[in-house]
């Protein structure tokens, strides 16, 4: 193993502090093998070196470094294996043998069979154990090098392709067969057979640049469309005779010398994208009465909205290419013929607010029928095959063809999407809105703890899988892909890990790979604005949002009551999930007096009768809550309200709870995004969120809202108060804090920037799909193999409900 920077430093930096770490190296193996935590590493240190002075110079300098950059030590006596993160992504590993201080730079994979040593030594020590290594196919790919750079894979693939395509004319060959491609059903845009070359293409760009230019600029494209065609032009070039020029002329410069900002410009003038098909699958997928049923939160908001302003995109540049074709969205999701009262049980469902896309709804089917109830995420598994089988045959018919976009959504959909893109052909792109893994610690390496409850090894098969095939990756957030300074990204935990007894990853993404790219959902700003628009406000909600806050009568929908009016409050809402961390923050209020003092509480998530619960976490969080109401005797300061299905209600309760003076508390334990969080800072409502996950990203602390500690209640709770009590003196202080919310929406997180980045990632994609067709067909044969032997197995051991489906249809 050749040495790395932690490996070459540290020899040094132990001889310095020898005689303390040897104690402290004999306290870390003294239990026995065991995974320690950054924190556990401390605590020994803490314990070993108790004079303060004494430990402060031992963890100056590069030791310190070193070990405030640690993520976790594998003790398997006499070795400790460091997992050393100095920067975003980028990591280091060694071993450090215990009784002379000896240190040895070591491979992920060393270090991961140090993991598994101990969880399960005898599989650890199999030679013959299951190795995943999708890296083996990158390696003449190119990669970012800067952790800065990391998300913005458009950019630099616009960059390396303008690199490729530079030069003689024979290197434009690629870009030429592209457009030579690009049709509508057949009828072929941009160009046609009669400029088979580059140079005939060259030739003819500056021929038809002139004559184009002879037009006036409104000219309309059909007025001089005769003349380009017999020159070998198709339509798709512009509307108008200005829009003609101007993308004729970024086709010359690109085939003179390629740059990226033509590049880029260029592509997202191409008309590439007319039907797209996007996979949302599990949860209730519905436009009314959905929000807050388990598993159905942000994912059903995020692509409600994101469909409505990829059309708007679509339908814009379609008008601007001089074309008169409408686009088509199908979202597809799942049909569930127990609706619970919503439309889940409908096949086919016009959008709202859109003119050209629909729910398209396919049910689950196993052997004995069609499945009936809703189903967790968790277990979502065995259906899927069929599913995508079953989506394939209606989508192509619907479509009368095939999609040039497959967008996935979480495991299930980003799976089914990379199926059906494998098959047909078809550019990829997947959002995770959560990868599950960070959310559950060592969820990996405590496989066989975890996979009865949850089937992780579906799950990070399924994502390991879809992440490799995807031809681009679309995150919210930085955070998403490579973390922040001190925390993993979600992407980046996929790098190389391990579960005992099923395989061990040594490559399983890189987050230097270009494929990924953020683009920032938004909040529906004609629904979510700010309290202060008066004349805008909802307020025909007015009386129901006064009952829901402040009637006194305890009912199905509320429970609890608000006995001091006059108080600002505190508000969240959320599905009732353990990682949303409601119940925490209720319980922090109920310890913290000054903040009871300051302001009341009120909750949106859940129902009050947890045996009614299908969700095992819901049911468990549920009764948690009533606990917590009882211990603390929070009723006349609380009011827990059940989950709320109507989003246009829910926006005048965040400007409401604005009116009062208040704020909103975002307290998950981990957060992907967080769009409840958007919401209210778009209502103009002072947010404190999360500091674990996205939210940290959101929100400048202090300047556009506040982070909190999920995992420091007393810290958190005490800031809220804080916040409250300046507000007493400084009357300006709340408003300043409003105000610095809006902006940064303003700035980064509108529909509008996201929709223009997506359709550029679909077309510039494309087209990098296919000049790096070899890698990608490898990488298809990998995912194949894993799919078929792997994948299969572990999705048909997951228990399919007792109740009984419906009798199959005559088609089945
Ligand atoms: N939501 C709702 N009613 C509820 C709980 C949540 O309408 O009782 C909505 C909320 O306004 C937001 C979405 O569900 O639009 C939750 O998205 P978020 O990203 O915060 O969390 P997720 O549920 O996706 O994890
Ligand atoms: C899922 C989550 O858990 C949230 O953090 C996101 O905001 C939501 O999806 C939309 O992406």
């Amino acid at each position: 193993m050749a040495t790395t920077p932690v490996a070459d430093s540290m020899p040094d930096a132990l001889k310095q502090s020898r005689y303390h770490m040897k104690r402290c190296f004999a306290r870390f193996i003294a239990t026995g093998s065991r995974l320690m935590k950054l924190k556990n590493l401390m605590e020994e240190i803490e314990n070993t070196i108790e004079d303060k002075a004494e430990r402060t110079k031992v963890l100056e300098g590069s030791l310190g470094q070193t070990l405030s950059s640690t993520q976790e030590a594998a003790v398997v006596p006499p070795y400790v294996a460091f997992a050393v993160r100095h920067n975003p992504g980028c990591w280091d590993y060694v071993k450090v043998n215990a009784d002379n201080l000896s240190v040895e730079a070591i491979s992920p994979k060393e270090y991961l069979k140090f993991k598994e040593m101990i969880f399960d030594e005898e599989w650890a020590k199999d030679d013959n154990a299951l190795e995943v290594d999708f890296g083996a196919f990158d390696y003449s790919h190119p990669r970012l090098a800067l952790s800065s750079s990391v998300g913005n894979g458009l950019n630099f693939v616009s960059k390396v392709m303008s690199s490729k395509l530079g030069g003689k004319p024979e290197e434009a060959q690629p870009l030429l067969d592209y457009l030579l491609a690009l049709n509508h059903q057949g009828e072929n845009l941009m160009i046609n057979e009669n400029l088979n070359s580059v140079s005939k293409l060259q030739a003819a760009l500056i021929v038809a640049e002139v004559f184009v230019s002879s037009f006036s600029k409104d000219t309309p494209y059909k007025n001089f469309e005769h003349k380009l065609k017999e020159w070998g032009f198709e339509k798709g070039w512009g509307d108008s005779a200005g829009r003609v020029r101007e993308t004729m002329r970024l086709a010359s410069e690109i085939l003179q010398a390629p740059d990226p900002i033509n590049m880029e410009s260029f592509f997202s003038r191409l008309p590439t994208t007319f039907n797209i098909v996007i996979f949302s699958i599990h949860g209730y997928f519905g436009q009314a009465d959905v929000l807050g049923l388990p598993d159905t939160g942000g994912q059903v908001v995020y692509i409600l909205d994101q469909v409505r302003a990829l059309e708007e995109e679509m339908l814009r540049r379609i008008k601007q290419q001089g074309l008169n074709m409408k686009p088509k969205i199908l979202v597809v999701t799942r049909l569930i013929p127990d609706a619970r009262g919503t439309t889940c049980n409908q096949e086919m469902e016009p959008i709202l607010n859109s003119s050209h896309s629909h729910i398209l709804r396919i049910p689950f089917r196993t052997e004995k029928g069609v499945l009936r109830q809703w189903v967790s995420r968790f277990d979502i598994y065995p259906y899927l095959e069929n599913y995508a089988k079953d989506a394939t045959a209606k989508i192509l018919e619907l479509m009368e063809g095939k999609p040039d976009l497959i967008i996935g959504n979480y495991t299930d959909g980003n799976l089914v999407a990379s199926l059906l893109a494998n098959k047909l052909g078809v550019t990829q792109g997947t959002i995770a809105h959560a990868l599950e893994k960070t959310k559950y610690e060592d969820s990996d390496v405590k496989l066989k703890e975890f996979d009865p409850k949850y089937h992780f090894s579906c799950q990070f098969t399924a994502d390991l899988l879809a992440m490799n095939a995807a031809d681009f990756i679309i995150t919210s957030t930085y955070q998403e892909i490579a973390g922040s300074e001190t925390r993993p990204g979600q992407y980046e935990s996929h790098t190389a890990f391990t579960m005992p007894g099923l395989y061990r990853v040594v490559s399983g993404i890189n987050v230097f790979d270009p494929k990924f790219n953020i683009a920032a959902p938004g909040a529906e700003q004609s629904t979510y604005f700010p309290f202060t628009e008066r004349k805008k406000r909802f307020v025909k909600f007015g009386p129901a949002i006064e009952e829901l806050l402040y009637s006194n009568e305890e009912n199905n929908e509320h429970i609890g009551f608000l006995a001091d009016r006059k108080r600002p409050i505190i508000f969240s809402m959320a599905r009732f999930d353990t990682v949303k961390n409601l119940t925490g923050l209720t319980e922090w209020f109920g310890k913290n007096k000054k903040l009871q003092n300051l302001v009341n509480l009120v909750i949106v998530g859940g129902f009050f009768d947890p045996s009614k619960s299908k969700d095992r976490e819901e049911a468990a969080e549920i009764k948690k809550m009533h606990e917590l109401i009882e211990k603390y005797n929070l009723k006349g300061q609380m009011r827990w309200i059940a989950a709320q299905t109507d989003k246009y209600r829910n926006s005048e309760l965040y400007r409401t709870i604005a009116d009062t003076k208040g704020a909103f508390v975002q307290p998950a334990l981990y957060e992907a995004f967080g769009l409840t969080v958007i919401e209210a800072m778009n209502c103009g409502l002072p947010t404190f969120a999360t500091n674990q996950g996205g939210p940290a990203e959101i929100i400048v602390d202090g300047v556009s809202g506040f982070h909190i500690d999920p995992y420091n209640g007393d810290e958190s709770s005490n800031k809220i108060a804080d916040f409250f009590e300046k507000c007493k003196v400084d009357s300006i202080y709340w408003n300043k804090i409003s105000e610095g919310g809006l902006k940064r929406i303003e700035e980064c997180y509108t529909w509008k920037i996201y929709a223009n980045k997506v359709l550029n990632m679909g077309s510039i994609y494309g087209f990098w799909r296919q000049f790096n067709m070899g890698q990608k067909q490898a990488k298809q044969r990998y995912f194949e193999m894993f799919y078929n032997p792997l994948f299969r197995k572990l999705a048909n051991n997951v228990p399919i409900p007792y109740e009984e489906p419906l009798p199959a249809a005559p088609s089945d």
